[in-house]
């Protein structure tokens, strides 16, 4: 039988970005270093096939501080979390290890920043998400507003409209946020905050990818998990960019083959917490099924590195 014929067109950059790989490796370290287990609390990064191998070679997730022993190391995740978990670990001696990635510190520094200088801050984020949680969780209860939409900003009541700043969460939608933050400068126009946002690198760059390759495709596949902020993210701009079809899959048992019947070209690209032997999967599927051309779609060279923190590199 033989097989119709199909363009593959895979972003690039896609996948891991810096923090995730910094992140994982902190977990493979502290493992190797204290050994198992080591407890992380929450997902180290929104991936099941991550927090699954590192499972396997020892780790134990947990949602909350309380639910780990205090002899055991414990790891906070990519995402960041509220200063109250670190002091509630000191508080009870345990040996803990941040994997916040550094671009989520920045921001936490930023809001403590304009704290100081007696600002109330707006951050734009998704509500319960962690990195909202654990940004928002840098200050006191009231100092920190979160909108997450333009309606949003119409309902605010800040102390003082002349002393306000902004953050944002790391992995929002680049042209949405940009909406919200207009709406923002509109209200407020003392308003203080990033030269855009605070969307990293990595977000911005998937994103874009995404925007290049959305003209020539029928159908967008992102390789993510729905709890990923980033890669729901990229379903959004795949769509807002006029991607007839655009889905989330978390492997390539996911995608709707029905639903792409009939397709010549087909986008596919991964969220920064999925790794890339779920990509290949997702690719050996449509070989599996079609007469395969890959197209790369190179938007961007990526060469950020992040070091593991210091007590990871120091000798036992
Ligand atoms: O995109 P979110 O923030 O949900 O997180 P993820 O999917 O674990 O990706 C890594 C980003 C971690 C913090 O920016
Ligand atoms: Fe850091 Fe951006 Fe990756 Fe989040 S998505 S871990 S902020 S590099």
């Amino acid at each position: 039988m033989t097989r119709p014929p199909l363009t593959l067109y895979l972003a690039d950059p896609r996948g891991f970005c810096a923090g995730v790989v910094r992140a994982i490796e902190i977990v493979e370290q502290a493992i190797e270093k204290w050994g198992a287990p080591v407890y992380v609390r929450h997902e180290i990064v929104h991936n099941k096939h991550v927090v699954d191998e590192l499972r396997a070679k020892g780790a134990v997730f947990v949602e909350e501080l309380d639910e780990c022993p205090i002899d055991r190391p414990v790891v906070f995740s990519a995402h960041g979390v509220p200063k109250a978990v670190p002091a509630e670990a000191e508080r009870r001696n345990m040996l803990y290890v941040d994997a916040t990635c550094p671009l989520v510190s920045k921001v936490h520094i930023e809001a403590e920043r304009h704290h100081e200088r007696g600002f109330q801050i707006v951050m734009i984020g998704h509500a319960g998400h962690p990195e909202t949680v654990g940004t928002m969780g840098q200050l006191p209860e009231g100092e920190v507003i979160l909108v997450e939409t333009v309606a949003d900003v119409g309902r605010i009541g800040p102390r003082d409209p002349e002393r306000l700043a902004f953050i944002t969460q790391t992995t929002l939608s680049v042209d949405d946020t940009a909406d919200v933050v207009a709406a923002l400068k509109a209200r407020f126009p003392r308003i203080v905050g990033p030269h855009k946002e605070d969307i990293c690198y990595a977000t911005t760059n998937r994103q874009a990818a995404v925007k290049e390759m959305a003209p020539k495709i029928d159908a967008l596949l992102v390789v993510g998990a729905p709890n990923s902020s980033n890669s729901q993210r990229l379903v959004e701009v795949g769509r807002a960019a006029g991607c007839p079809y655009a889905m989330l899959v978390q492997t390539a048992a996911d995608i709707d083959w029905r639903a792409i019947d009939g397709v010549r070209a087909v986008g596919v690209t991964a969220g920064a917490s999925a790794p890339e032997v779920l990509v290949e999967g997702v690719i050996d599927a449509f070989r599996a099924r079609y007469d395969l051309a890959i197209e790369r779609v190179v938007t961007a060279e990526e060469n950020v590195s992040f070091k593991v923190p210091r007590i990871l590199r120091m000798a036992v």
